[in-house]
């Protein structure tokens, strides 16, 4: 029979599980440093620890990432590269301002309180003069998001007018990671959601318009 594939399909076929089994390798790679990385920080992991834990040859650890750096490198954008999908996923829900940044609160302490990488990365860029790398300018992006959508709650009326949004974010942002920071000191996060909503509710309590 006449073979109706047209060239390179056959390679290309053989060679889509080969690459999606190296991709699932990567994350696993990346999964397991940030999970490493969160229990003993940047400083004494090495990358025979995280071989060792993911199950696989440092050789086929080097393949994907050429040194710790690299490692941290990936872990800390994948903190980062979190949030505008969450961001997004909130906001496609229509909801009014207020509860669409209420949304956001809620899904990031969750994201906190379970992924590892979100762990990591917040631990990475405490450590972050270790690491000898460029990496992003931490607590920036957080403050100027939240001050968009608290100023949005504001002029839809659900905040009270005397709020400032860029000092409120700010605020936000420091007690948020001041919270997650000593759950995850005094029960390695496990009482974070209660943490959060209890700051939450406090910080939120004086502005609301109810
Ligand atoms: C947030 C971290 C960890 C701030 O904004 C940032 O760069 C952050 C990076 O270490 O928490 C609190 C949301």
């Amino acid at each position: 029979m006449r073979n109706t594939s047209s060239p390179g399909t056959a390679q290309r076929a053989t060679s889509q599980p080969k690459q999606e089994r190296s991709r699932r390798t990567k994350a696993q790679i990346l999964q397991v440093a940030a999970e490493t990385f969160v229990e003993q920080g940047y400083a004494t992991v090495t990358l025979q620890d995280i071989a060792d834990r993911a199950s696989m040859t440092k050789g086929a650890v080097y393949f994907h990432y050429a040194n710790k750096q690299a490692l941290a490198i990936a872990v800390v954008d994948g903190h980062y590269g979190r949030w505008p999908t969450l961001v997004e996923q909130v906001r496609a829900m229509g909801l009014p301002p207020l509860q669409t940044l209420l949304g956001i609160l809620d899904r990031t302490a969750e994201a906190f309180h379970t992924d590892a990488i979100v762990q990591a990365g917040a631990r990475l860029q405490i450590e972050r003069s270790l690491i000898g790398a460029d990496l992003p300018q931490p607590y920036v992006w957080w403050p100027e998001l939240l001050t968009e959508f608290i100023a949005e709650a504001k002029d839809a009326g659900q905040l009270r007018p005397e709020t400032d949004p860029q000092t409120l974010g700010r605020v936000l942002v420091s007690a948020f990671f001041g919270m997650q920071h000593i759950s995850d000191v005094l029960t390695g996060r496990d009482d974070l959601m209660e943490r959060y909503v209890e700051m939450r509710d406090a910080l939120f309590k004086g502005f609301i318009v109810t």
